[in-house]
């Protein structure tokens, strides 16, 4: 090593000493004949002082530019008083030059290399090497490998073992579109890369490695989002012969780890678990965001019998009407109820019913369609406090839950009302199996079909009658602050009982065989029982580091369009390297 200490380690017990520095310029100041430089590299800053007196050293200080890369060897001195600086760890030394060396120069970057960058995100993209030279990003970097590192530890220390599954690949049903990789050796085949291990995962049960982990590059063409990248990363694991307790408590215990070596706070647990039908009855989300109140109220039993049309068909006809109210909100101008109408319609509601409760008489456009002692009983239902506003939504419930859940989330940060600091960790259970996609007229599996249902339930599934939208699986999510940050189930082990679902799912036996047909032989030869978890590293460290998107924890991430700026990925490629694939483009 040329260095023999970072930059930002040095500190007043090393006065006296010499120390050898290497990194970038990040800024020059020519002060009537002396030369301050700060040095800069990962760990952070240090003022290198160039004087005159040392004349080859001087002239060569005289040219140097940001980011130029050096090394400079020198004496750590302690600044002279009313020249320290109290904003970096360093500011109590600087180093006096005895020797420079200009080990590259640096065009002028396109943008500050500096804690709060103005830059775009598109040109810091395109920059990508000069972006992750900035602290906030270094910060981030680092926590992401301090959290995988706490997360390896804590599994090897459970006994897992850290296993690779192959990227080139068959499909996985994870239900996102898959990104393919033509054959050249067999012409006209694909391989296809994995959404996420789980078939081999299952497979590795089956062979006997019974608690697997890997951190894990996963890969889903699907519309991107600020939670979402094309290229994304797992904790992924598997274990056999357990149930969901058993893998919930191995979760909890990497999840602590990580949790406390990023934050330095304890961990909040255990963790709450929540039913499905609770979260969604509750908070109209299944990813429920607990650091704050405002609940839905299901207000259909008590309006069925009142005289307003609108509520009493939609729940005559198999709907519903649910409601939020939101303290201080009868003070929404008629603008602001009318935008929130729109949205809502935009969201799949075909209305959005409001009530203000102001001092007098209660205002909305529906007032006078209720009876004072029905106005009363809604806003007893409602829990309404004077000034406060209740809306209302009259659909199927599942619409209904979606858009005032959206709406219970938009308010709370439109009104401000979620504390920073709070770490709300949250299991979902429960989740339904299946739900019925009306375009295709059939039922879909909500995580993935090898996801055994409850137990009890499998008499609704043998029953040629049997209603699948009552089925509950052994599934559970993990979410943190109203996010999923991870997800799991115990699997279906059993051939037989696999097929059924199959059958039910009106997947084509070969369809089936096709697709995961080595999964399906696999557990024909003595498949143990087993389940597992995934959870989205990505996320998991974007919420623990602040950040509103996860493109700023990755290193080089893509754009919301799936480009990579800096290597202008996806691409053309040559005619030659189609026609050696078979590939003709229309
Ligand atoms: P699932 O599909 O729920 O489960 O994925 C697990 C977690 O991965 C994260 N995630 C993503 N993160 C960033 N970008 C994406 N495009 C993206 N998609 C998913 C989420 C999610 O909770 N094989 C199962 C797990 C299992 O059953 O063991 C699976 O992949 O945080
Ligand atoms: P209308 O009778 O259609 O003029 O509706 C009267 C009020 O009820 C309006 O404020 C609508 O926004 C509202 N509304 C209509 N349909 C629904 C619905 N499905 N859910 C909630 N509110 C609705």
């Amino acid at each position: 090593m040329k260095r023999t200490i970072y930059c930002g380690n040095l500190r007043k017990n090393h006065v006296g000493q010499t120390a050898t520095l290497c990194g970038w310029i990040h800024s020059r100041r020519d002060h009537g004949g002396v030369i301050f430089c700060d040095l800069r590299d990962r760990t952070g800053l240090v003022q290198i002082v160039f004087r005159p007196e040392n004349k080859p050293v001087f002239e060569k200080a005289q040219n140097l530019g940001n980011e130029h890369v050096v090394q400079v060897r020198g004496k750590v001195s302690e600044r002279p008083a009313g020249t320290k600086n109290a904003n970096i760890a360093t500011g109590e030394v600087e180093v006096e030059a005895i020797d420079l060396e200009l080990l590259n120069a640096s065009k002028p970057p396109p943008f500050e290399i500096s804690e709060y960058s103005e830059a775009g995100e598109e040109v810091r993209l395109r920059y990508r090497y000069l972006d992750l030279r900035r602290p906030p990003l270094q910060k981030n970097i680092l926590k992401r490998h301090q959290i995988a590192q706490a997360i390896r530890n804590h599994l090897t220390k459970e006994g897992f073992i850290e296993i690779e599954t192959p990227f080139l690949t068959k499909s996985t049903p994870e239900g996102a579109r898959d990104f393919l990789v033509p054959s050249r050796m067999t012409l006209g085949s694909f391989y296809a890369l994995p959404q996420s291990p789980q078939l081999f995962k299952q497979i590795l049960m089956v062979a006997g490695y019974d608690k697997y982990f890997q951190i894990v590059r996963c890969f889903r063409d699907e519309d991107l989002r600020a939670d979402r990248q094309p290229e994304f990363t797992q904790v992924d694991l598997e274990m056999s012969f357990v149930d969901e307790t058993d893998v919930i408590e191995v979760i909890e215990g990497f999840v602590k780890e990580a949790f406390e070596a990023a934050t330095g706070q304890a961990f909040p647990g255990p963790i709450p678990r929540m039913c499905y039908d609770e979260a969604m009855g509750r908070f109209g989300s299944d990813a429920p965001d607990l650091r704050y109140g405002v609940e839905l109220q299901d207000f259909s039993d008590l309006v069925k019998g009142y005289g307003f049309q609108v509520f009493a068909k939609a729940v005559a006809s198999g709907g519903a009407v649910h409601g939020i109210s939101l303290p201080k909100g009868a003070s929404f101008s008629r603008k602001e109820t009318d935008d929130l109408t729109q949205w809502a319609n935009t969201m799949g509601a075909k209305g959005l019913a409001w009530i203000k409760w102001t001092a007098g008489s209660p205002e909305s456009p529906i007032v006078k369609f209720f009876k004072p002692d029905e106005l009363a009983a809604i806003r007893e239902k409602a829990k309404a406090q004077e000034g406060d506003i209740t809306f209302f939504v009259a659909d199927a419930p599942a619409v209904a839950f979606k858009v005032l859940g959206l709406l219970r989330r938009r308010m709370a940060e439109a009104q401000k009302l979620i504390p920073s600091g709070l770490w709300k960790f949250l299991w979902v259970v429960k989740f339904p199996s299946f739900e019925w996609d009306e375009e295709g007229k059939r039922w879909n599996a909500v995580h993935h079909p090898f996801t055994a249902p409850q137990a009890d339930d499998w008499e609704i599934l043998r029953d040629p009658q049997g209603d699948l939208s009552k089925v509950r699986a052994r599934a559970y999510d993990l979410v943190l602050n109203g996010t999923e940050i991870g997800g799991g189930s115990i699997r279906i082990h059993r051939m037989e009982d696999q097929a059924l679902i199959f059958k039910l799912l009106k997947i084509p036996p070969e369809t089936a065989q096709l697709q995961f047909g080595f999964l399906l032989e696999a557990l024909e030869y003595g498949a143990p029982p087993h389940g597992g978890f995934a959870l989205g590293l990505d996320r998991f460290v974007g919420l623990l580091t602040g950040e509103t998107s996860i493109r700023d924890v990755i290193a080089f991430p893509k754009t919301q369009k799936g480009v990579d700026l800096m290597s202008n990925a996806p691409s053309p490629v040559s005619p030659l390297q189609l026609r050696e694939l078979g590939i003709k483009l229309s």
